[in-house]
């Protein structure tokens, strides 16, 4: 009984023996075959890169070499990068496009690149942004680590907070873009300039891009993004501000209060640090009229010219726009102070004439029952002074009910002359829908807005802020491009200035110096 169990058991291990080999060669096979099929796949991705390659414009990376391993082909074609670079800019940055990787078939190519800017001088760059034209079929599938958009024929790439100051002998920190057309990937004609206001003028390409026309603006532009840095001369083009390339432009800044009353704010310091810290491009220098002190009320005219000349120079030095504003409001009518208008804007015409950067307000805010018709007839005298000796800066001319009345002035514009733009302001507490209504209905009609002053408190300079209606505000002004100037630069115990009244710095404000309406005011030139 004994034997005949152990030839059962026995047998019963030979059985389970026979079992679990069969079982671990089945898996064995299975584990091979999808050993295969895996390497088939990797095959058939190598031969469609290589065959990919094969198709690729002559100036692309060449196809690998044919005795690469399936493994190293992904990898190679990383290390094997063709960079495009673009001269030097500003004096010290570089602009280099170095492909990553490339792959597609004959319809459409994918090319990954890195963007690499590199500051080649001692001074860290605060700012910088990339303009490439593009060609019809180019498209941006997916960007990191920078802001892309592409408009009217060129991807701009701007950076994001960690990329924005390149420090001396550093580049941008891993940019990259992956973008997509249908033959050679081509970054002819790219530009870089900085916040500063470099141009980015990078050799013969600039002009090429001049010439390519693919950037016509068109008459009211709306959506995408504007351009926000400093661009040089600047016109009206339909209803929006453009550069010498026809792009579009954004101004977006701060007025100072009134400069016979805070006149320490103005300096190259102040100014510098609202360009670098915050992103601000324009300069708004308001000179009450009519309020005592105000030049035409017993102020010291030399004084506040003085005061002016030492403005534009600041802001000109620091390439920024600056707005020379003539700021009547209790004065009610421009035509109260006509003649003294004249007189200095023949003066500032004279002086600044030449200058790229230099806008004329010719009437803060025309009130108190004065007219649109009085307003233009003011306009009608005032124009013709300034055209005499700068034949194409740009004037910014007020509207009644506090610069509100657009609809007016669209109804009966100034015509005659080119580079005027009408003057809109709003407190966003105060001016909600039916404001925003009228400004959007004037610009649809095809009248060039400007709005020189706005706060998001009310009316009066103080009060509580509006959020909800700021956001609102800002939302249209963005869509239609219009440029704003935030009221005001001072630490004045009233809700509308950027400064906490326990600030007394007069320059290198940061942002916990900023009031609530100063933080949400610089937040939108981020
Ligand atoms: C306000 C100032 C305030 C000053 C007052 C003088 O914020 O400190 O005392 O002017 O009248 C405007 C004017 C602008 C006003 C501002 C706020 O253009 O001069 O500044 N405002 O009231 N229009 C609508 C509002």
């Amino acid at each position: 009984m004994k034997n005949k169990w152990k030839v059962i058991a026995v047998a019963e291990t030979i059985v389970i023996a026979v079992v679990l080999v069969f079982i671990i060669g089945f898996l064995m096979g299975r584990m091979g075959k999808t050993d295969k099929t895996t390497k088939n796949a990797e095959v058939a991705v190598t031969e469609s890169i290589n065959e990919t390659k094969k198709d690729m414009p002559a100036k692309q990376t060449d196809a690998a070499p044919d005795s690469q391993t399936e493994e190293s082909t992904q990898t190679d074609a990383v290390k094997e990068k063709e960079t495009f670079e673009v001269k030097e800019a500003n004096g010290n940055l570089k602009l280099s496009f170095e492909l990553v990787q490339q792959w597609g078939d004959e319809t459409k190519y994918y090319y990954n690149y890195s963007v690499v800017v590199e500051n080649t001088g001692d001074e860290p760059t605060e700012e910088w942004a990339v303009k490439v034209p593009v060609s019809e079929d180019f498209e941006l599938s997916s960007y990191w680590n920078a802001e892309c958009v592409v408009e009217d024929g060129y991807l701009y790439v701007t950076p994001v907070d960690f990329n924005r100051v390149v420090k001396p002998g550093e580049k941008t920190d891993s940019v990259g873009i992956i973008i997509a057309c249908k033959g050679e990937a081509s970054f002819e004609g790219a530009v870089i300039g900085t916040k500063a206001g470099d141009t980015g003028t990078s050799g013969t390409e600039k002009s090429e891009t001049k010439q390519s026309g693919q950037n016509q603006s068109k008459q009211s532009q709306t959506g995408g993004n504007a351009v926000t840095t400093y661009q040089g001369k600047l016109s009206v083009n339909g209803t929006n501000l453009v550069d010498k390339d026809n792009n579009v432009v954004q101004l977006r800044g701060i007025s100072t209060h009134g400069i016979a009353w805070y006149p320490e704010y103005v300096n190259y310091d102040s100014f510098k640090t609202l360009r670098d810290e915050f992103g601000a491009n324009v300069i708004r220098l308001a000179m009450y009229t009519g309020e005592g002190g105000g030049y035409c009320a017993g102020g010291n005219q030399e004084e506040l010219k003085k005061l002016i000349d030492e403005g534009v120079k600041y802001a000109t030095d620091l390439s920024m726009y600056v707005i020379i504003d003539w700021h009547i409001l209790s004065d009610n009518n421009p035509n109260t102070n006509k003649d003294a208008a004249k007189v200095f804007f023949e003066e500032m015409s004279k002086k600044y004439g030449d200058y790229d950067n230099v806008f004329y307000e010719i009437c803060n805010e025309p009130n108190g029952g004065t007219t649109w018709e009085d307003v233009k007839k003011y306009a009608e005298e005032i124009i013709p002074v300034i055209r005499k000796n700068d034949k194409d800066g740009i004037i910014l001319v007020g509207t009644p009910t506090w610069s509100q009345d657009v609809d007016k002035a669209l109804e009966n514009p100034i015509t005659g002359y080119d580079n005027i733009m009408y003057v809109l302001h709003f407190y966003a507490a105060t001016h909600k829908d039916d404001l925003r209504n009228k400004m959007t209905k004037a610009i649809d009609g095809g009248l060039p807005v400007f709005i020189s002053e706005f706060s998001i408190c009310d009316a009066s300079g103080n009060g509580g802020i509006d959020y909800d209606s700021a956001s609102k505000w800002l939302d249209v002004i963005n869509q239609y491009h219009i440029s704003y100037v935030g009221w005001n630069l001072s630490n004045k115990n009233e809700s509308s200035a950027i400064l906490k009244p326990s600030c007394t710095k007069t320059s290198g404000y940061t942002v916990d110096d900023l009031s609530d309406t100063g933080k949400w005011l610089v937040e939108t030139f981020q």
